[in-house]
């Protein structure tokens, strides 16, 4: 396939795609764009590719999803390939992957890094956008997509004094690039999301003391992370056919994992007890996976919850300790649930304290310590694990201008609004990867990520095979999966946590539960009838129609 017909501009760079960044959907994005012999240009803020894998390097980073899982599947060789060498690969290990992404498919010369893309405006003359880069260009092109990632814009609270802290403060989002080294320092952690969580261990034993500021308790399973023998890793090779299938066609959430056939009040107290106990042995997201209504039925929800309370209190030996880190306010699930490496047990460490900031709010920062209502906390550095303006903060810092010079912005100031989390009405030839009406953060990234990019090419090789110009969700289907995307989720117990994915913790932010719940298999399914259906609910605009629009 030949090349898109650019836009003619001397002055202008022009491409057929625009992608903003190089995480694991910008690289992918590139790859399979110029297999299709477009021109390309991605833009990446960072000063190297990776993404979320560049930016999370805190302490214990690590994924949560198995990493023979959290890979490509688009390439067997890739895959044949790299030797993951844990069960969950820590971050340095899957940056590697990136970076050996990157130089395998060649993928670097069409990355321009440490450039920010500042602004995109839509010129309905010419269905093109303008994009602003933070280097001063502007460059055009027919279609731009957003592979900005749903956790990349981090965030930092907003708590009195935090500017007259004396020590260091790190965010965990943003993490230094050479080492920390806490050794003989006073720490406070700030949070206990899934960053603190799996930093707060590893923190613990470098630290002169710790003290971890907790606002709301959280549920977590062990990961029993091991390291994987050349024969496990052949097993899963063996396998990947059915494994790659399965996540992407069956799996709700893009993990392959042994389906539950009942709920959970299908089996008596003793049976339901083994099996809690064995999903626990076996650690990781898929405890969740122990009976099939869990995050459906409170009273289901409430049994699994119980016996993650229980092992809290097993292993944590100060009673008082124990009940702070029993969370029980929101039901188990409905926030993500953590993955760890010995988080309860760091609480019975001499040098590790609990402050319940619910029950004891933080006043203040002051230059050596953090106070609350009951004492100073005496710190040398401070780590804020607390958590991003998550998938729609990243696109939101970019001044994305659409039909009749409309904001995105503007657009979902009420919440994010898309058709099948790709699109949104006003805002032609501008694609979003894993976005907001999408499973996305529901489900093993990277499937979702292969899934959208797979989509989006479809569509562009669709358009063009025809000449069409400009490719735009209508209203009204729109209007329909925005109500979808919400009838579905309040089927569930989601929503009755104040979470991420509520945009419950951004002060402002509108309630709305943004990623697309119905499963990663059903989702490709629908998302498959569109394209079937010649883009059903799309409206295309041919040459001889954009003439007129633009005469008229
Ligand atoms: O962020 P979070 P995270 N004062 O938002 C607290 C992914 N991830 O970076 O719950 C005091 O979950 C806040 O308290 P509360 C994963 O999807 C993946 O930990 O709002 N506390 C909470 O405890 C995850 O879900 C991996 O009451 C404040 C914490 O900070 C997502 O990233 C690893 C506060 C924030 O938790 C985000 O996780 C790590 C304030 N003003 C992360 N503001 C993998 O393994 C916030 N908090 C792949």
């Amino acid at each position: 396939m030949s090349a898109l017909p650019s836009i003619s501009g001397k002055d202008l760079e022009t491409y057929d795609v625009v992608v903003v960044g190089a995480g694991f959907a910008g690289m992918y994005m590139l790859h399979r764009l110029r297999g299709q012999g477009l021109t390309v240009r991605v833009y990446e803020q960072g000063g190297d590719v990776g993404g979320t894998w560049y930016w999370n390097r805190y302490p214990g980073a690590r994924c949560d999803v198995e990493s023979m899982q959290y890979s490509y599947s688009f390439s067997d060789e890739l895959q044949r390939e790299w030797n993951w060498s844990e069960r969950y690969a820590p971050q340095p290990e899957i940056l590697r992957y990136a970076n050996h992404v990157a130089d395998r498919f060649g993928l670097r010369p069409d990355i321009a890094l440490n450039t920010r893309v500042d602004g995109a405006v839509f010129d309905e003359n010419t269905n093109t956008w303008s994009v602003t880069t933070s280097d001063g260009r502007i460059v055009t092109a027919k279609f731009v997509v957003l592979a900005t990632g749903c956790l990349s814009n981090a965030r930092l609270p907003d708590i009195k004094g935090l500017s007259d802290f004396k020590g260091k403060v790190y965010h965990t989002g943003h993490w230094p690039h050479e080492p920390v080294d806490f050794t003989g320092l006073r720490v406070g952690v700030i949070g206990t999301g899934s960053s603190a969580i799996q930093s707060v261990p590893v923190i613990a034993e470098q630290a002169h003391h710790l003290t971890v500021f907790q606002r709301t308790a959280n549920f977590s399973i062990p990961a029993h992370n091991t390291e994987l023998t050349a024969e496990e890793r052949d097993a899963f090779r063996k396998n990947y056919p059915e494994i790659r299938r399965f996540a992407r066609e069956e799996a709700r959430n893009g993990i392959y994992a042994e389906l539950p056939d009942r709920g959970a009040l299908d089996d008596g107290d003793n049976a339901r007890r083994a099996r809690f106990e064995q999903r626990w042995a076996k650690g990781g997201l898929t405890f969740m996976l122990a009976y099939n209504n869990l995050i459906l039925d409170k009273t289901a929800n409430d049994t699994a919850a119980g016996f993650v309370r229980e092992k809290i209190a097993e292993i944590v030996q100060d009673p008082e300790t124990a009940k702070r880190l029993q969370p029980d306010d929101h039901p188990i699930g409905s926030k993500r649930i953590c993955v760890d490496t010995e988080y309860y047990a760091t609480f019975n460490r001499p040098n590790v304290t609990l402050v319940d900031i619910k029950s004891d709010p933080i006043d203040e920062i002051l230059s050596n310590a953090v106070r609350t209502r009951a004492k100073n906390h005496e710190i040398d550095a401070l780590v804020l694990a607390t958590g991003f303006d998550a998938m729609t903060g990243s696109v939101a810092r970019i001044d994305i201008r659409g039909r009749r010079s409309q904001t995105l912005n503007q657009k979902w100031a009420e919440g994010p609004r898309t058709f099948l989390g790709l699109m949104s009405e006003g805002f032609p030839n501008l694609f979003i990867i894993t976005g907001p009406g999408s499973p996305s953060v529901l489900s093993n990234m990277i499937v979702s990520i292969e899934q959208h990019v797979d989509w989006i090419t479809d569509a562009i090789a669709w358009m063009r095979d025809r000449g069409l110009e400009a490719m735009e969700a209508s209203r009204e289907a729109e209007d329909q999966w925005v109500a979808h995307v919400n009838e579905v989720a309040h089927a569930t117990l989601y929503p009755q946590a104040n979470s991420w994915y509520m945009g419950a913790n951004i002060p402002g932010k509108p309630r709305i539960f943004m990623p697309y719940i119905g499963g990663v298999g059903v989702y490709r399914r629908i998302c498959n009838e569109v394209a079937a259906k010649e883009y059903e609910g799309f409206v295309m605009t041919t040459k001889e129609r954009a003439k007129k629009m633009v005469a008229s």
